[in-house]
């Protein structure tokens, strides 16, 4: 196996300056080095397409720009790549990881991982599969390769090639220090106005315990990741929709059962990442206001199931942008006794209504999903 650092001392070696991406877990090493580097540190990008329209950007203002994304990204950014990157001749080094390589792997990432050298090879991407003997080999390979054909190029990193875990912990207790540091905790003088009273005290896991409490029988749809698997070590039940794939898309499906069912009320259990990457289904709830809409947002201001990387929520106060879309209701809580009674009072009263619960960067060791994709769905929709 190759480390992260040495992944990317390769990567700034042959001149890539401009990192952007959508974080994967088996390049979370890789990522937690390029977010330090002085000159360019890695820009978290909300959506794959986003960062290969960055890419663009920056290459036509003279850098070389890499992207880093998780296969499920490649479907993302298609059109992105076909009619920006590739139509235009602009060159970019994509870094893609191979979720669900040779089949093994959880079940979001099996399809897209048997077709993903198939997908490169319609869009007409070179590429290279990476493996720790030929790294040096491969980076220098796309460096050349994309100058000379002025185009994207692809790295594809299957697991176990480059190492994983080193940077997870220590990051996520670093960015929650910052994190307080930042929103002026012990520091009124330095805090934005109004977000001194959001410094995250407690845990995702202590955040969804109390959400859940006034949930009766009201369907629950969770975002990818964590959430599910935290909801799930609190309490299973067939009402809970575990969204294992499909970053980004809880809130759409909670909009969709509201749209379908007006009088029922549903909850969305969203991430700050997630409802980045789909910020436009705000102004969806905005105009449609479906009056039982219950959108709760973990915002832990960090990509935390893939290792912690900064999103960026950090800056943002998504209850602002929440209210300015049109929500009913627009709540901001950091404690359990808040969270409980802000999700008890939404679900008693019209909306749509917005939760923003500021959680930490701390993860507990909880079990995957154990149901298949057709096992969640038959149960949960016979539960409506
Ligand atoms: C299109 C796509 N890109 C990347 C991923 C990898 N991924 C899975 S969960 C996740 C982080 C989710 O972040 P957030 O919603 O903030 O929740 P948290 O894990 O922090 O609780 C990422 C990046 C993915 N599943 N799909």
């Amino acid at each position: 196996m190759i480390s992260g650092s040495e992944v990317a001392t390769l990567l700034t070696r042959h001149g890539f300056d401009f990192f952007t991406g959508v974080p994967c877990s088996l390049v979370e090493d890789v990522i937690a080095v390029l977010e330090t580097e002085r000159e360019a540190p890695y820009v978290a990008a909300v959506r794959e397409d986003a960062a290969v329209g960055l890419a663009a950007g920056a290459w036509l203002a003279g850098r070389r720009p890499c992207v880093l994304m998780q296969n499920s990204g490649l479907g993302t950014s298609l059109n992105a790549l076909a009619s920006l990157s590739l139509m235009y001749g602009l060159p970019l080094l994509v870094v893609v990881t191979w979720r669900g390589h040779e089949g093994k792997d959880a079940p979001e990432h099996i399809l897209t991982g048997r077709i993903t050298p198939q997908i490169l090879d319609l869009l007409g991407m070179p590429y290279r599969v990476l493996s720790a003997e030929s790294a040096a080999d491969d980076v220098a390979w796309a460096a050349k390769e994309m100058d000379t054909r002025m185009q994207p190029v692809a790295i594809v990193v299957p697991p176990r090639v480059v190492q994983t875990g080193g940077a997870h912990h220590d990051a996520g207790v670093r960015r929650d220090a910052e994190t307080r540091r930042r929103s002026g905790a012990g520091d009124p003088a330095t805090a934005p106005r109004g977000d001194a009273t959001l410094v995250p005290r407690i845990s995702r896991l202590a955040a969804i315990t109390a959400a859940r409490k006034p949930i009766g029988t009201e369907p629950i749809v969770h975002a990818n990741g964590y959430i599910c698997r935290e909801s799930f070590s609190v309490g299973d039940r067939p009402q809970n929709f575990y969204m294992i794939g499909s970053m980004g898309l809880a809130s759409a499906i909670g909009l969709g059962l509201t749209l379908a069912q007006a009088e029922r009320a549903a909850v969305v259990f969203d991430g700050d990442g997630n409802l980045l990457m789909n910020f436009g289904i705000l102004a969806m709830v905005g105009g449609l206001r479906p009056r039982r809409l219950v959108h709760v947002v973990f915002d832990n201001e960090v990509y935390g199931s893939t290792g912690n990387q900064i999103s960026p929520s950090r800056g943002v106060r998504l209850d602002r942008v929440a209210a300015a879309a049109g929500y009913g209701t627009v709540t901001a809580v950091t404690t359990a006794a808040e969270t409980e009674s802000a999700v008890r009072a939404a679900l008693g009263a019209d909306g749509p209504h917005f939760v923003l619960v500021k959680t930490t960067a701390e993860e507990t060791d909880v079990p995957r999903i154990p149901y298949s994709p057709a096992e969640i769905r038959d149960r949960f929709r016979a539960s409506l």
